[in-house]
């Protein structure tokens, strides 16, 4: 099996040590996960575009933004300048235009994301998901971390990996909500290829960050042994 791409979760990590925790993560991590949220796409809100800016005065990995806003075309550009090379939109806020913010998020210079919500069905992107170079299954309903995982999602990642393998897509699966020691090995069998970890696979596992991804990579190889 191979290894999986691990994607850290910022509006999970300890906003008092930002600085020491991107210094830690720069050096461990894949690549770093960014909620936006509009508070009415869903009922929270979490990052934004000038946390993303100084994020990047830190971060050496690529920032991938998710956004949970209602209208993403109006921040694509602001969050692309402020740093995020990937975006990804959720395809229940892009399917009137999708086409069209796919063109935009060319022209901004960044890699094509997309991400559905539990109970939108992959066959809903069918006609541009070629055009992506993330796909983000959410696990659990955007909002909020430390929710339980969905475990009906399991088939709708066997069938991502299924038409990636058929068709040739470039797209990486990857999963967001609930990856842990406890839904690592199903996440990786069903196709997973980054992994979004939050509060329940990282952050809660110790106070010190480098100790936390330390048994973070533990309980994953040990998940997957079992
Ligand atoms: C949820 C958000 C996620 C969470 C992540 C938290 O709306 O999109 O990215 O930050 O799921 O991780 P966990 O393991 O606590 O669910
Ligand atoms: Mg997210």
């Amino acid at each position: 099996m191979n290894k999986p791409q691990f994607a850290v979760s910022l509006m999970c990590m300890d906003f008092l040590r930002m600085r020491e925790q991107l210094e830690t993560l720069n050096r461990r991590a894949d690549l770093y996960h960014v909620d936006i949220m509009d508070g009415h796409f869903c009922k929270n809100i979490t990052l934004s575009p000038d946390l993303i800016r100084t994020f990047a005065r830190v971060a050496t990995l690529p920032m991938d933004v998710h956004f949970m806003t209602t209208t993403p075309s109006d921040w694509l550009e602001v969050c692309a300048q402020a740093g995020a090379k990937i975006l990804s939109p959720h395809a229940e806020t892009i399917n009137a235009d999708a086409f069209r913010t796919l063109n935009l998020i060319e022209k901004l210079g960044c890699q094509a994301g997309l991400t559905l919500n539990p109970a939108t069905p992959l066959d809903t992107v069918r006609h541009y998901v070629e055009r992506i170079d993330l796909l983000t299954l959410m696990t659990v309903d955007v909002g909020f971390a430390g929710q339980p995982f969905i475990e009906q999602m399991l088939p709708k990642i066997e069938e991502a990996a299924e038409w990636k393998a058929r068709n040739g897509y470039r797209y990486l699966i990857q999963i967001d909500g609930s990856c842990n020691r406890r839904t690592f090995k199903r996440l990786m069998n069903a196709g997973a290829e980054v992994l979004v970890v939050g509060t329940s696979g990282l952050f809660s596992l110790d106070a010190d960050l480098n100790t936390a991804y330390d048994r973070m990579l533990a309980s994953f190889d040990e998940a997957i042994a079992e």
